[in-house]
């Protein structure tokens, strides 16, 4: 089958009417910023479809603007942790942290597509996504860069990026549970159970002052501040500044998040290692590893040529897409999860900073060795850097996605130039 038929299929296949799985068996509920890619696939050939997802995301935003990162829908035995374990209180079930505000930026995306058809449909999320942003700006930039309270809120969850944050995460007392995830893919790509562990023990914590985010802030066993969502959000704002202007909104307010966050972003910089950081801001110290987060500074137009260097040595060091990790660094690991792999759908999102810098042959080489590794061994999560060996969950929606909005070979302007 044509890969972009196949593609559709996926999205389709993993619909579960009105909200879609970021795959079947590993994840069966509706995750935060996987849903927001799946809406941009969904807007190359079902509109209306595309703009449901964002309104069963938008659907269990906190009464405070929090946007949740899973929704649990069903409940079903088959992830860990779930619901129970959560223990939020909200109605549907959701986790307690939320994930990459991606949404404006996606909206945008699917917005421009076509304007006229989705006017009515932006003008009723963009409240919901103007109270999120707030919320990251209230809650979680008290520090200035925007900040986690747990690993799974970057998305990245096992990144080097944390490893410092989570040195101070004692996970010796979470107690006896089972692990899901190990039961559907190779543990080798997966987190270790150390880590896992220490998940679990920062869920518990937060469950135990009742999800009150300013305490988990102030009091939580984890603090850091995340490049990837500094800058997801950074971009984020002045997307919705954007559609607000569409709408005739008054974004002033929006403005100063942004100019705000923008200002912060020297907090960030790590000379040492010449990149941003990520920094631990319960005692100030870097990581000292530069992670894909600090390359999402594309999208928020925050690159420069120190960064472009880095950019080029961790991705030169590889065949498949920009890697997890920096190749070159001890902690690097070519399979696992966020330690090392090349992720299509955080390929697609740093494509879109460099399109826009006017950096079409990053655009195209990105383009070209993604499509690569998706036509060598399908629609996986992740895939090793170095030979495309297709990793974690297979039928992944965001790839599919990215496939049909930018990785497909009708994206290719290069193609037939010869
Ligand atoms: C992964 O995260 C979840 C926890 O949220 C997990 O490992 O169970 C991450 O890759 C995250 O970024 C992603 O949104 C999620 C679903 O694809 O899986």
């Amino acid at each position: 089958m044509d890969l972009t038929e196949r593609a559709r299929q996926i999205l389709r296949q993993n619909d579960k009417g009105g909200y879609t799985l970021p795959t079947h068996g590993l994840y069966p509920y509706q995750w935060n910023w996987d849903s927001a890619f799946a809406a941009w696939g969904f807007a190359t050939f079902d509109m209306p479809r595309a703009w449901d997802e964002f309104d069963t995301l938008l659907a269990s935003q906190w009464d405070d603007g929090m946007v949740p990162h899973i929704i649990f829908h069903q409940p079903d035995p088959s992830y860990f942790p779930g619901p129970d374990v959560w223990a939020t209180g909200q109605s549907p079930a959701t986790s307690g942290i939320s994930q990459p505000p991606v949404a404006a930026t996606m909206a945008r995306l699917v917005w421009e597509m076509d304007k006229d058809a989705s006017h009515d449909r932006l003008a009723a999320i963009y409240p919901k996504l103007l109270a999120w942003h707030r919320w990251w700006h209230d809650v979680r930039c008290t520090h200035g860069p925007a900040a986690i309270i747990h690993p799974w809120e970057s998305g990245r969850d096992n990144c080097p990026d944390w490893d410092i944050g989570m040195a101070g995460v004692d996970g010796s007392n979470v107690g006896e549970y089972t692990r899901r995830d190990t039961g559907h893919v190779d543990p080798s790509m997966r987190p270790q159970k150390e880590q896992y562990d220490k998940y679990i023990t920062m869920v518990q914590f937060g469950v135990s002052v009742g999800w009150d985010q300013a305490r988990i802030v102030a009091e939580g066993p984890f603090l850091m501040a995340d490049p990837g969502i500094t800058f997801i959000l950074l971009r984020a704002h002045e997307d919705l500044i954007i559609l607000g202007q569409a709408l005739g909104e008054d974004t002033a307010e929006i403005a100063k998040w942004a100019a705000t966050l923008r200002a912060s972003l020297s907090d960030i910089w790590n000379p040492a290692i010449g990149a941003y950081d990520a920094k631990n801001l319960r005692d100030g110290q870097f990581a000292n590893v530069l992670g894909s987060g600090a390359l999402l500074a594309y999208v928020a137009d925050a690159g420069n040529p120190t960064l472009d260097d880095q950019l080029m040595r961790v991705w030169d060091a590889v065949t498949y897409g920009v890697p997890s990790a920096d190749p070159h660094h001890d902690t690097f690991d070519t399979r696992r999860y966020w330690r090392g792999p090349s992720w299509p759908f955080l390929n697609a999102l740093i494509a879109v900073g460099f399109r826009e810098m006017g950096r079409h042959d990053l655009d195209a080489r990105l383009r070209r060795e993604t499509a690569a590794a998706i036509a060598k061994n399908g629609f996986a999560e992740y895939f090793d850097p170095h030979d495309a060996t297709a990793c974690g969950g297979m039928d992944f929606t965001w790839t599919a996605a990215i496939w049909l909005t930018w990785a497909g070979p009708e994206h290719d302007q290069t193609r037939g130039a010869a």
